[in-house]
């Protein structure tokens, strides 16, 4: 009785069904659902009692792609494990899937440890990890096993950034060939880089330094051509692939034929390619720099392709790619050099609004936003059902959320530690009210009720659209 909390009365919307039914929450899981008011729930007793009425009872979002604290472009993301989680909190996100580095030259483990560090104790709510290979060889594959072993299922890999993060083809296809073997599922960073780096020096060379010239030089071809690429090599390996951020429709164009071909071809794009174009990159006095990151963003045409692969499932995922630089002392390193300003923004406390307003514009339906925010990244990376859904025996991650109220995103608002929102002014119908991480109320009728330290490392299993 005291450890239960009864939610009654909302709308409880999952990716699989929508119904009006109580919830019962017991020792941070959730016990049972039965329809509003019936003679079930009406016989529940509890401590505590969450009225959800004219309210949804949603999972709590699980963004499968953040980077806190990440080291970029000499400095670093500006959200700690602390106010980044608890920035996720108030946005409805109860779980996050960051980003270990390995550094060149180093082992995984090494970097594995110092990101466990950083994260311990500092979280509100649970997260897991993926590792970034930088460097494959015979040790990092071998390693690769290890980590599998240990619930870190997923490899990140880049074929942009030479000379940092790149990996080049040969090292790809090893990798892909280990994680064929291993149950680890590969995700794409899929730019050529090393083409991207010669248009880089001959638009500096022209005196086109201005953030937007950063959107010019990535070019959408040089998306696709990665994409395709990075495709064929996981079938040359027999693996399974993943694509993080795509932005470009000629790439989700690649993501369909392989898919059609009924190849285990995965992708994810992100809000920012969703909802921000090249006309924000293009804005004056360097406001672009807040718009810089990669993938970039694309000329607005693109979206609607966006919308129909997450809507025909050629997209499967919405994740934020959050990698926060403040606009004053970090995305200022590249005045005048487009290619130093930090790549990344933030987003981890706007995604699940976004996306309900998504909902709201006719784009995707409720139960496809809880799917592509909630319980597909959770299924993908092996959080399943634990994260991801509300049912008997899942983790009491539940958000209430305000489907009719008005709020504005802005930096005067928001959570994120940056001094700027890439969603400044934008009118969002929807709002998360209340949220409970593995039972604890984080956000009680938006007032925060955490403390960092809640959260707790989450160990993960293989990917749970393969058979194994
Ligand atoms: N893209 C970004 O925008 N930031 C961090 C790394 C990346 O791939
Ligand atoms: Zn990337
Ligand atoms: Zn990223």
């Amino acid at each position: 009785m005291s450890n239960r909390t009864l939610i009654r009365g909302g709308l409880v919307v999952t990716a699989a069904d929508e119904m009006h039914a109580d919830v019962l929450v017991e020792d941070g899981r959730i016990a049972a659902l039965a329809a509003h008011n019936s003679p079930v729930s009406q016989g529940w007793t509890a401590a505590r009692a969450i009225d959800a009425t004219n309210r949804y009872v949603i999972p709590g979002g699980v963004d499968a792609h953040t980077h806190m604290e990440l080291p970029f472009g000499g400095t670093f993301a500006s959200d700690s494990f602390e106010t980044g989680t608890r920035a996720a909190a108030w946005g409805g996100t109860t779980t996050i899937v960051d980003f270990a580095v390995q550094t060149v030259g180093r082992a995984l483990r090494e970097g594995l440890d110092a990101w466990y560090a950083k994260a311990d104790g500092n979280c509100a709510i649970d997260y897991g990890f993926h590792m970034i290979l930088s460097d494959v060889n015979e040790q990092s594959l071998k390693e690769m096993d290890l980590l599998v072993e240990e619930g870190i299922t997923s490899f990140k890999l880049f074929m942009a950034y030479p000379g940092v993060f790149y990996s080049d083809d040969g090292q790809i296809l090893r990798a892909m060939q280990r994680s064929a073997v291993n149950g680890g599922l590969i995700m794409m960073h899929a730019e050529n880089g090393i083409a991207i780096d010669v248009l880089v020096e001959q638009a500096l060379a022209r005196g086109e330094t201005d953030p937007r010239y950063h959107g010019e030089v990535r070019k959408v071809l040089l998306e696709a051509e990665a994409t395709h690429r990075a495709i064929q090599l996981a079938r040359v390996a027999g693996a399974p692939l993943y694509v993080v951020h795509v932005s470009a429709e000629e790439a989700v164009a690649e993501l369909a034929v392989a898919r059609d071909k009924g190849l285990p071809v995965f992708g994810e794009t992100c809000p920012q390619y969703l909802f921000l174009s090249t006309d924000n990159l293009a804005e004056p006095d360097f406001e672009g720099a807040k718009y810089v990151c990669s993938t970039p963003l694309r000329p607005r045409e693109h979206q609607a392709a966006l919308w129909r692969g997450l809507r025909s499932n050629d997209l499967q995922v919405v994740s934020t790619d959050h990698c926060p630089f403040c606009f004053t002392g970090q995305k200022e390193l590249g005045r005048g050099d487009f290619s130093k300003i930090p790549n990344g923004l933030p987003g981890v406390e706007n995604r699940m609004d976004l996306l309900h307003q998504a909902v709201v514009d006719g784009h995707i339906t409720r139960r496809r936003w809880i799917e592509i925010a909630c319980a597909t990244p959770a299924r993908m990376f092996g959080l399943y059902p634990k994260k991801g859904t509300i049912a008997p025996g899942a983790d009491a991650d539940v958000v209430i959320y305000d489907p009719h109220a008005e709020q504005t995103l802005s930096v005067r608002t928001h959570h994120m530690n940056v001094d700027y929102s890439a969603y400044e002014g934008r009118r969002i119908t929807g709002r998360v009210e209340t949220v409970l991480s593995r039972g604890e109320v984080v956000i009680d009728q938006r007032t925060f009720t955490g403390r960092a330290g809640h959260g707790v490392y989450t160990p993960r299993s293989t990917c749970q659209y393969l058979d194994h």
